[in-house]
């Protein structure tokens, strides 16, 4: 069957942008509320609505070709199987962001990961936490929690934590610290190392370069403005990640051109306010939709 099949978390953090990308992809799917597989339309591409644990198990035995999930979760299953077989990570993709960290009570008479040594840790991710502390040369022994790991230095099972954090509202409700950042992660685009054969093979190079078209977009801007003829070499060089811009006459004003160009990287308010000074006026910052090389 030439259809690639791609896993997705069904309802979570990562579910409403997963589909939105997909979709800003080109991708249409049969919705079905209660049902986990949603037909592609259009495309021969389908999806699998599924837990986030789960995603990498499926791509590894086969279920999917492709799956969206976070870096942490990928990483933990990989070393769980520890049998050499690994995920092909295709894409970092610009959600998801969060860390994995030890986290100690406020209290604790642990001052630095070394401390860690022959202490407990509660923990969701117990392969790549002791992963990440036996690199620092630390060997904690390992609680696994499904959820809810923030409370276990309190119920006195676990003189540590490593788990997720984005705020920090939840250690700190807790009464935690961050000790320190063992991992960053984000939610990212996973086939197998072997690839896909044949027509899917075609199907997942056109995805992949629809995908770095939305990718690249969501950080470009186009910028418009006009730009005295003598400072074009210096405006151009402050605008963030454009080349060649385009230039055209100013009727009615010989000294003045229209400059037009694509920023590849974030501009932020300082990036005008310098171009204002180098003699820009009239600046405009446009939005880009879709962007193919
Ligand atoms: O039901 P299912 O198993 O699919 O979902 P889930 O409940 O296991 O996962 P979900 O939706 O909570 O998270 C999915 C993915 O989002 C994670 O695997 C991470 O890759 C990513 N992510 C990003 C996060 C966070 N940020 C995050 N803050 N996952 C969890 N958290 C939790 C963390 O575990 C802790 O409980 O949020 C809390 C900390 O948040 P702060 O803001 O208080 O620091
Ligand atoms: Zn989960």
């Amino acid at each position: 069957m030439n259809r690639i099949r791609i896993a997705i978390q069904k309802s979570g953090r990562l579910s409403e942008r997963s589909l939105d990308l997909l979709q800003s992809c080109g991708l249409r799917f049969a919705r079905s509320k209660d049902k986990l597989y949603w037909f592609g339309q259009d495309f021969p591409v389908d999806l699998l609505l599924v837990r986030d644990d789960d995603i990498p198990r499926m791509l590894l035995d086969g279920i999917c070709d492709l799956g969206i999930v976070g870096q942490n979760i990928a990483q933990e299953v990989v070393l769980e199987r520890d049998n050499g077989n690994g995920l092909d990570e295709l894409r970092r993709l610009d959600f998801g962001q969060c860390r994995l960290s030890i986290a100690i009570p406020e209290q604790s008479s642990i001052k630095t990961i070394t401390d860690l040594n022959g202490c407990r840790v509660a923990t969701s991710y117990p392969a790549l936490t002791r992963s990440l502390l036996s690199v620092n040369g630390v060997d904690a022994d390992m609680v696994k929690f499904s959820g809810s790991v923030e409370i276990a230095p309190g119920l006195g099972t676990a003189e540590a934590i490593s788990d997720l954090v984005s705020t920090g509202t939840t250690l700190r409700a807790n009464h935690l610290v961050e000790l320190e950042v063992l991992f960053n992660s984000t939610a990212a685009l996973y086939g197998l190392p072997r690839g896909l054969s044949g027509e899917k093979e075609d199907l997942l190079n056109l995805l992949l370069a629809r995908l770095d078209g939305v990718l690249q977009a969501a950080e470009s801007k186009y910028v418009m403005l006009h730009a005295p003829r003598d400072a074009i070499e210096e405006i151009t060089r402050l605008l963030p990640g454009a080349e060649n811009p385009s230039l055209m006459n100013l009727e009615g004003d010989e000294d003045r051109v229209a400059l037009h160009a694509v920023c590849r990287e974030a501009l932020f308010w300082e990036h005008l306010e310098t171009l204002k000074q180098a003699g820009a006026s009239a600046i405009l910052v446009l939005p880009v939709e879709k962007m193919l090389a």
